[in-house]
């Protein structure tokens, strides 16, 4: 998989960044140094491709971190959750979608986080990367993370 760079003049790597976009109160721009330290989870997942993969990432859970810029939710109705999309992209353009429920904790609970490490690998220049240990095959493991949009366009119900 490529390793997006981003240089700067003086040939330094400069950390790449992550928007975080869409329907939130305060949208945001990231870095990995950005993304607190969290405990480690270690996941193991099966590519279709390369096989099974065993690895440790570290990093905030995605729910924090989205929690922190504000989705423009309806405070007063839980229910109002359920109509908001997460897209994550990575800088080749490979995308999953998640919905908010799946990682909310009155929901789903999915442990999702957004890595800033892998095997005690800093992801700081190639971006965070979205880690679903609940997932049997690695293909929502979107790396080199660089938007994640929340979308609350379905909706609201009647
Ligand atoms: N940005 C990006 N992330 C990606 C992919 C990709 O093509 N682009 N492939 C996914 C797939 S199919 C797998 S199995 C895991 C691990 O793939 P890797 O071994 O190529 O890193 O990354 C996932 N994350
Ligand atoms: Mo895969």
């Amino acid at each position: 998989m490529g390793r997006p760079r981003t240089e700067s003049v003086a040939g330094a790597v400069a950390p790449a960044e992550v928007a975080l976009t869409g329907d939130l109160a305060r949208p945001a721009r990231l870095t990995v140094p950005d993304l607190p330290a969290w405990p480690q989870h270690r996941v193991r997942f099966d590519c279709a491709t390369s096989g099974v993969q065993h690895h440790r990432f570290e990093g905030p859970l995605l729910h924090d971190v989205l929690s922190a810029v504000g989705p423009l939710f309806d405070p007063d109705r839980r229910k109002d959750r359920l109509r908001f999309l997460i897209a994550v992209t990575g800088a080749d353009g490979h995308r999953a979608l998640l919905s908010w429920a799946e990682i909310d904790p009155d929901f789903g609970r999915a442990p999702v986080l957004l890595a800033a490490g892998i095997d005690d690998t800093s992801l700081e220049r190639c971006g965070p990367q979205l880690v679903l240990p609940q997932d049997r095959c690695g293909a929502r493991y979107v790396s080199g993370v660089n938007t994640i949009r929340v979308d609350g366009r379905y909706g609201p119900w009647a």
